[in-house]
């Protein structure tokens, strides 16, 4: 296959790069380097000394023999993106060229307008370059949970069956985003589904939980290869901050009650969904919807297994239960549905406690790099 990763110097995008160029793919990977530049100017840098994406690809091709092409620009640049279409004619694309973070789309107005424009209009280019470019070409769209919120019924993979009057008819999952950044996917899923419909795309929508873990098989062959990793307020997620904030001896913050429910994963599951839905892809017209997590935790959980682990090894980790920033339900039912990776051949790597024993031995290694004031920045949603 010949693979487009649009986002690939991110914390998911560039481990992507890697396992598709592992497994013998050709990959070309893009991006306008948003993600570090804005790291840089909020104060919130990644943990693991991370090369940019062009010296990355010469380490692994070092390593491995293996050719990473890599470009950077925007993919909000029509001509740009285009360009990058005619040149490769790619098979797959992975859309992770957006801004990622809930946090950063709620600062004020204009951090709000930017994650607008930018996660709608790249999406917008992506499905305009696949028919313009290569109809063919297989788009996997990296989704959220977050886009069906917390509702008080079962969050079905994707579609709703509703009968209503006595007719029956199928619909995409009522959607209640939680922030303005989740609202941006909302509005992506239904912009591809509105161009599935008009012009027969060919679409799979990974709604993705908070994802956790540093390590990878690939990543693991050195250390100049690791994925930009964020443990702060804005770009970090809830247990990678958590197992940084116990190696620093920062007490675990617990938004509000801690009930709040999510579905998690480990970051090689994410290599391996995308990779799955990479082989198997989904037929013309079709808009497949894979709920991706694989297994869930309410937030207490997750800093009651981090304390007990920590303290296991002698880190003496503390729990704080600070005023939630965000507005967002700390009560609710939580039941989803996710069986269609795991017939697509996922193989989980769920959250033991010797996965978090290895997890505080990586992150102890980048102790000195961490920054404390990274942890609260004092974003408010209200
Ligand atoms: N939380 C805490 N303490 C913290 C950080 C978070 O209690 O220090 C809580 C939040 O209030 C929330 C939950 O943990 O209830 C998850 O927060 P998060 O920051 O890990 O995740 P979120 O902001 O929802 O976004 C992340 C990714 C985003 C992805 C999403 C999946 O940044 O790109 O779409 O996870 S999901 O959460 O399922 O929507």
């Amino acid at each position: 296959m010949r693979v487009l990763i649009l986002g690939a110097d991110g914390y998911l995008g560039w481990p992507t790069c890697l396992y598709f160029s592992q497994r013998g793919h050709e990959v070309i990977g893009i991006d306008n380097y948003f993600h570090r530049n804005a790291a840089a100017e909020l104060d919130c840098e990644s943990l693991v000394p991370t090369p940019d994406l062009v010296q990355r690809a010469k380490i692994w091709e070092e390593l491995t023999g293996k050719k990473i092409k890599v470009h950077i620009g925007d993919v909000t640049d029509y001509d740009f993106l285009l360009s990058i279409f005619k040149e490769y004619n790619p098979d797959t694309v992975v859309h992770y060229a957006e801004q990622p973070s809930a946090p950063y789309s709620m600062i004020s107005r204009n951090e709000a307008a930017f994650t607008l424009q930018n996660n709608l209009i790249s999406t917008l280019n992506i499905a305009y370059a696949v028919k313009e470019g290569n109809p063919d070409c297989h788009i996997i769209k990296l989704g959220t949970m977050g886009e069906y919120g917390t509702p008080n019924i079962d969050i079905e993979e994707g579609w709703l069956e509703i009968e209503h009057k006595g007719r029956k008819d199928k619909f995409l999952f009522p959607r209640q985003a939680g922030s303005l950044y989740h609202t941006t996917k909302v509005q992506d899923t239904d912009l591809l589904w509105f161009y599935t419909r008009m012009w027969g795309l060919r679409v799979t929508d990974l709604m993705q939980g908070p994802v956790y873990g540093l390590s990878t098989d690939e990543a693991d062959l050195d250390k100049r290869l690791m994925p930009y990793f964020h443990y702060d307020e804005i770009f970090g997620t809830v247990l990678n901050r958590f197992i940084v904030q116990a190696v620093a001896g920062y007490p675990l913050t617990v938004f509000g009650k801690g009930n709040q429910t999510r579905g998690f994963l480990n970051i090689k599951d994410t290599m391996q969904c995308v990779y799955l839905s990479a082989t198997q892809p989904a037929e013309h017209g079709q808009l497949r919807v894979f709920n991706q997590l694989t297994e869930a935790f309410s937030v207490n959980q997750l800093a009651e297994k981090i304390k007990k682990v920590g303290d296991r090894l002698g880190y003496n980790v503390k729990i704080d239960q600070i005023e939630n920033p965000r507005v967002e339900k700390e009560d609710h039912y939580y039941n989803v549905q996710y069986t269609g990776l795991l017939e697509l051949g996922l193989k989980p790597h769920f959250l033991t406690d010797e996965i978090l024993e290895s997890f505080f031995a990586i992150t102890d290694q980048y102790k000195s790099r961490i920054n404390k004031d990274a942890f609260f920045k004092g974003i408010s949603w209200k």
